[in-house]
């Protein structure tokens, strides 16, 4: 018996199998979990279903987080099928790709600005707000999933470090609030990992590269990695940990400069 074995959860985020959500996923099934999914605009709809199929799924839910309408229609659904929920992973981060090239003064603007926080940072307090209701009287976990560039100023991270910022203040503000209720509320720091999200980002293979020389593991993260933390984090061995954030980097925060050789080992 997997260490989720009883427990039903939402994993949202999924845009093919290299994302995130999808070695959560993933790492959850193989641990016992029963899943249920969304996906973002009909033209994520199939990929989604084919993950939801391969992890004995039938549960598959349109929500666009910039809707309200379409997360109270999760969480109905959700409420039918199961009566309630006990771990909802949030794995969903967007700014304006014009906003993440050239600097942060250059690019901000008040709209890219109000967007990314709405989808990276909002949408969490609002998943969190609708799981509430159905996450009574079980020993429940929310989860989502951060950057380094909250913390420290990257380079092109630019108004997602912020948005960021902003998330991970949520992290703490829902755990203190739900914490009597039985609900644990963390986030995962992961490294850099070569996902449809980082695709879209210029010079991405030389911050991969960076990230293999200087942390002190020498090597990048894999979706299964942080999978593999996702699933302890939302499971009952996490029982005493909440509104913290864990970090699935290699080791690569925890450097102040590079401990490089000359022949660069
Ligand atoms: P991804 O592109 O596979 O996933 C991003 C997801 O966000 C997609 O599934 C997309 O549909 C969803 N999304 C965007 N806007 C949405 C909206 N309005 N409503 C609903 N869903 C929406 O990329 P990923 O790298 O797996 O990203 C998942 C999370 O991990 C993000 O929060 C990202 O910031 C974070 N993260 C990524 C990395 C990395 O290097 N890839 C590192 C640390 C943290
Ligand atoms: O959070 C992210 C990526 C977030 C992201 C990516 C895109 C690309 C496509 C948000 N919005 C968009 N919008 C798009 O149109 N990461 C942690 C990965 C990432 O992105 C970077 C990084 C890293 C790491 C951007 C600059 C510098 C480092």
């Amino acid at each position: 018996m997997g260490f989720l074995s009883g427990k039903k959860a939402l994993i949202t985020g999924i845009a093919s199998t290299r994302s995130i959500a999808s070695g959560i996923a993933e790492a959850m099934y193989r641990e016992g979990a029963e899943l249920a999914y969304s996906y973002q605009g009909e033209k994520l709809k199939s990929r989604v279903e084919d993950q939801a199929h391969a992890t004995k799924s039938s549960l598959v839910l349109p929500l666009d987080v910039t809707r309200d309408a379409d997360i109270e229609a999760v969480f109905k659904a959700i409420k039918d099928a199961w009566s309630g929920i006990d771990i909802v992973i949030h794995s969903i981060g967007f700014a304006p790709r014009e906003l993440l090239a050239g600097g942060y003064l250059e690019t901000v603007t008040r709209e890219g600005y109000a967007m990314a926080h709405d989808i990276s940072a909002y949408s969490f307090a609002a998943l969190g707000k609708a799981a509430r209701p159905l996450m009574q009287g079980r020993a429940a976990a929310l989860l989502t999933l951060t950057y380094l560039g909250a913390d420290r100023a990257v380079p092109q991270y630019n108004v997602m470090g912020p948005a960021k910022a902003s998330l991970e203040a949520n992290v703490r503000y829902m755990a203190a609030e739900l914490g009597p209720e039985n609900i644990r509320v963390n986030g995962i720091s992961a490294g850099p990992i070569k996902t449809l999200a980082a695709a879209g980002i210029k010079g991405f293979r030389g911050m991969l590269s960076v990230a293999e020389k200087v942390s002190p593991l020498r090597r990048n993260v894999t979706i299964e990695e942080v999978g593999n933390t996702a699933a302890f984090l939302v499971s009952d061995l996490a029982s005493a940990i909440t509104g913290e954030i864990i970090y699935v980097d290699a080791g690569y925060r925890n450097v102040g400069l590079p401990y490089v050789s000359e022949s660069g080992e």
